[in-house]
């Protein structure tokens, strides 16, 4: 009997053992882990920016890309980023880090303007 009881108590240490080393060993998944960020086109087309507003995620890149046959620009009103004069098929290319509205226009045709939305 004492034999016996001697097996259930080590058999049973064992069985904690192998869980807390599952436990340990299991992949762990860190807060640090962020969803990776949408990125976002706008494309210059017949003087507009298509679409006018866009709604990203902090972090996302947004891709202007010139569509029409005359040069168009895109730049921030609050001067957080300005393109260079893009010819056609020509791309702008903004990471946008912080949250807020950045509005922006085509200092060529300034009634062609924009927002990027970041949330
Ligand atoms: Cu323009």
């Amino acid at each position: 009997m004492k034999r016996n009881s001697f097996w259930v108590a080590s058999f049973t240490a064992s069985v904690i053992i192998a869980i807390v080393l599952l436990v340990a060993g299991s992949p762990t998944v860190t807060a640090n882990d962020q969803p990776s960020a949408a990125n976002a086109e706008v494309k210059i087309d017949n003087f507009v920016f298509g679409p006018p507003t866009i709604t990203v995620p902090v972090g996302a890149t947004v891709t202007w890309t010139n569509k029409d046959d005359i040069p168009h620009t895109s730049v921030s009103t609050e001067g957080v980023f300005k393109s260079k004069v893009l010819d056609t098929d020509e791309k702008f290319i903004y990471t946008f880090t912080k949250a807020g509205t950045y509005s922006y226009y085509c200092t060529i045709h300034p009634k062609m303007t924009g927002k990027v939305v970041v949330q």
